[in-house]
């Protein structure tokens, strides 16, 4: 006897190897041309595609099933702008001098600065929260597992199945972002990771060429 209750596994497709080259590439043509988004349009977008993205995210797999996330969807104009603004604060002062040189000069082909005019513009900023304590059902308080791992990992489904949708994404990493408790009423406990901004690219944005050049398989594979 198993000494869970169990299911038989899912049923996988059954491809050729040949099918499953093909569609391998296919996939790697599909997500290489996703771009991270400076310039946000503020054409709406259907809430549906945010929740079926964020129901995506959360089949991730994830510490002891705990799915220690939450995702905080703001649209609000004024929560957007008070997101802004403490953001802008911050990164001000990052620009200005808590930065260190190493660090600007690392951004600088980026061209990165304080100014976040998109925070306002996008239709959606996702807050991703990771939930330190939780558990499998509502109201409880038990230890979470690999916190950080599971969120990285749900975000990055998040980002592709909002790619496949036709949109475009920026992670936006706030320093501190403590902020975002309050802002989107979630208890202390709970770590905000990220805010994602999610719209439709703006008519002429523009992408620097330094985030195009990525590295070749021989130097971020081997095989043993
Ligand atoms: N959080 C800042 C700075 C920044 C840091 C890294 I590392 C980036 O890849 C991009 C930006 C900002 O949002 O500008």
């Amino acid at each position: 006897m198993k000494p869970h209750d169990s299911l038989p596994y899912t049923q996988l497709p059954e491809y050729s190897d040949a099918e499953r080259i093909a569609r391998s590439r296919a996939f790697y043509e599909a997500i290489r041309t996703r771009r991270t988004c400076r310039y946000f349009s503020d054409e709406a977008v259907p809430r549906g595609v945010i929740e079926n993205a964020i129901l995506a995210a959360g089949t991730a797999p994830n510490g002891a099933n705990h799915q220690p996330w939450h995702f905080a969807v703001i649209e609000s104009a004024e929560k957007k702008k008070a997101l802004r603004a403490t953001a802008e604060e911050e990164e001000r002062a990052f620009y200005q001098s808590k930065g260190s040189e190493e660090w600007l000069e690392a951004l600088a082909p980026l061209g990165t600065d304080a100014d976040k005019p998109f925070l306002e513009t996008a239709p959606y900023l996702i807050v991703i929260f990771g939930q330190r304590k939780g558990g499998m059902n509502p109201g409880e308080m038990k230890q979470n597992y690999y916190v950080n791992e599971s969120v990285g990992i749900a975000t990055g489904m998040l980002i592709t199945a909002l790619h496949d949708a036709g949109l475009a994404t920026l992670t936006h990493t706030p320093n501190p972002m403590k902020f975002l408790n309050q802002l989107c009423s979630r208890p202390n406990n709970e770590k905000p990771m990220m805010v994602l901004v999610v719209g439709k690219p703006a008519a002429d944005a523009t992408i620097p060429v330094h985030a195009t050049i990525k590295k070749p398989l021989d130097q971020i594979a081997s095989w043993l």
